[in-house]
């Protein structure tokens, strides 16, 4: 910056002229290049180091963004499949940002609410939902709803897949059978607890000790602090669906059961059983 300070410095003491203007744009462009060079080569350095330090947490995703969640011992899981996979029920706009902007955001506030606590950092953040008592007083708001968030959003993204939907098979499709009469009367009960659902929360069908059941969620309250095993559950936050659907949550909820992955739902129930 030595040469554009001393420019301007002599351009002050005298009348400016086309020439003098034209040197000086030339000059302070030049410098802003070599600067912007140098923290391209800085940035890459540091990342670089950082990565091999294992201080960033970069995971790829299948899509084209790569996340990095810096600090702490959750980090951000890949979405399983492209941010348009979805389409056209779910956009794929609204999965970039659900994911890398609002899942992130639960996972960054999760690693901060445990860095005072490292023996929570330890633990599956299941573990700590399902034992909010446990938890130090100080943390266990922003446990129950930064850990609620961090893993709702991990099992809601493999709840969902490209050419889903359809019925359930086996012993899953037995169950919902027996409770509900039909899948066709449980995606009605499913919708209303969706639609029900006042203001932010999700919908879930769960497992309760074995028996299916649907309920809903405030926030991002888990199924697991109320001892239940959540099975399948939809997001009706608005930002799972306001870009596209604006206010018309039933609309969101009806295209949904369209990219429902019933094989994961079928093992989480298998889980829940074991
Ligand atoms: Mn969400």
């Amino acid at each position: 910056m030595l040469v554009l300070d001393s420019i301007q410095a002599r351009m002050a003491k005298m009348p400016l002229r086309h020439k003098d203007i034209a040197l000086l744009e030339r000059k302070s462009v030049m410098m802003t290049r070599r600067h912007a060079l140098k923290t391209t080569v800085l940035t890459s350095l540091v990342c670089a180091t950082a990565s091999t330090l294992g201080i960033v947490n970069a995971q790829p995703t299948t899509g084209s963004i790569t996340t990095a969640t810096v600090g702490g011992p959750f980090t951000l899981p890949p979405l399983p499949y492209p941010f348009d996979a979805l389409e056209p029920y779910i956009d794929a706009q609204t999965m970039q940002i659900h994911h890398d902007k609002h899942q992130a955001a639960y996972v960054a506030n999760l690693n901060k609410a445990v860095a005072e606590f490292p023996d929570l950092g330890k633990k599956p953040v299941e573990d700590l939902l399902g034992n909010l008592t446990a938890i130090p007083e100080k943390v266990r708001a922003a446990i129950r709803n930064q850990g609620g968030g961090h893993h709702n959003h991990s099992i809601f993204w493999q709840m969902m897949k490209k050419n889903g939907g359809g019925k359930p098979s086996g012993e899953l499709s037995k169950a919902i059978d027996k409770m509900f009469g039909s899948i066709s009367a449980f995606e009605d009960q499913f919708t209303k607890a969706a639609v029900g659902q006042f203001g932010s929360g999700w919908a879930w069908l769960v497992s309760d000790g074995g028996e299916l059941k649907i309920e809903s969620t405030p926030n991002q309250d888990s199924p697991i602090s109320e001892g239940r095993q959540p099975l399948l559950g939809l997001d009706v936050w608005e930002h799972a669906y306001y870009l596209k659907y604006q206010n018309r949550r039933p609309d969101y909820i009806g295209a949904w059961f369209n990219v429902i992955n019933w094989d994961y739902v079928a093992q989480r129930f298998q889980n829940s059983n074991a």
